[in-house]
């Protein structure tokens, strides 16, 4: 019975599919289901699928893009009855994230975003155009183990270089570490400035988040 739930909410997941997602979280929470166990054998082998049929090139953009919101719905579905059971799921680590000053494109971003939470880190996402200064103090804000920005301009990457900097400047790049992407990025640009990780698309984010906070 459990099962076939938690193999249909894995296809919602697979289809994009926000309404059946959030259905199959009510219907999970009505029938005493444990919220913890319809996200890890329900929701994530959902998103996993598509990663990986993402990353050998079986599916497109489109369909992460959709994959990504119908995760988001189902764990805000299920959210107040994990909090009410007192098993909210253990946070990875906090990001603070943002596209730098200058930039406004905020679709690869907000996916990067999406991915790093559903797979259980804390993000904080500062949107775009976000000066260096807002990033640094948000980040001691929050006491943030990464800080996450994207680029897609050759002419705002440098902005990448100047968070590193501040962040050098007031004593906590080390304790923080530095993740950045976006389409002009290269791993030559990431070596120059003392990035600690990169990825050239969100699913790989994920897997460089957990990389540099060594999990
Ligand atoms: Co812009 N734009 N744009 N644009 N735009 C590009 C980036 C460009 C390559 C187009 C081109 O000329 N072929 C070009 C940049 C050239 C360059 O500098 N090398 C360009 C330009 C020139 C401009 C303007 C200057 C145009 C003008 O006004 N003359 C202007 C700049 C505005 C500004 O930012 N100040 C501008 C404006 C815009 C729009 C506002 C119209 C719009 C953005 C709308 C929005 O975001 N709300 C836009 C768009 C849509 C694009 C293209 C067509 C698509 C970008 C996109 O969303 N891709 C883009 C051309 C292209 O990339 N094909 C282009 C889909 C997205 C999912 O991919 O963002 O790469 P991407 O993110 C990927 C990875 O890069 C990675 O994961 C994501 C998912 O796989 N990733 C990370 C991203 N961030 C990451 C962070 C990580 C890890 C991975 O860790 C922290």
């Amino acid at each position: 019975m459990a099962n076939e739930l938690f193999q249909k909410m894995a296809q919602s997941i697979i289809d994009g599919d926000s309404d059946v997602a959030v259905e199959l979280a009510m219907q999970a929470i009505a029938q005493g289901t444990d919220p913890l166990e319809a996200i890890s054998n329900g929701f994530v082998v959902g998103v996993n699928k598509v990663g990986e049929s993402f990353s050998i090139g079986e599916v497109y953009l489109p369909e992460l893009v959709m994959a990504g919101k119908a995760m988001k719905a189902a764990i805000t579905a299920l959210e107040p009855e994990m909090k009410k059971r007192g098993c909210e799921r253990q946070i990875l680590g906090k990001v603070v994230l943002a596209t730098v000053e200058g930039d406004v494109h905020e679709i690869g971003k907000s996916l990067v975003g999406t991915m790093l939470s559903v797979s259980g880190f804390q993000v904080f996402d500062l949107g775009v155009d976000v000066p260096t200064a807002k990033i640094v103090e948000k980040a001691t804000e929050v006491n943030a183990n990464i800080v996450a920005m994207s680029a897609l301009l050759t002419t705002t990457m440098v902005k990448q270089r100047e968070v590193i900097e501040a962040l050098e400047k007031v004593g906590i790049h080390g304790s923080v570490k530095v993740m950045v992407g976006g389409a002009p990025v290269t791993r030559d640009w990431v070596q120059k400035i003392g990035a600690d990780g990169y990825s050239e698309d969100a699913i790989g984010a994920v897997e460089v988040a957990r990389h540099v906070l060594g999990l």
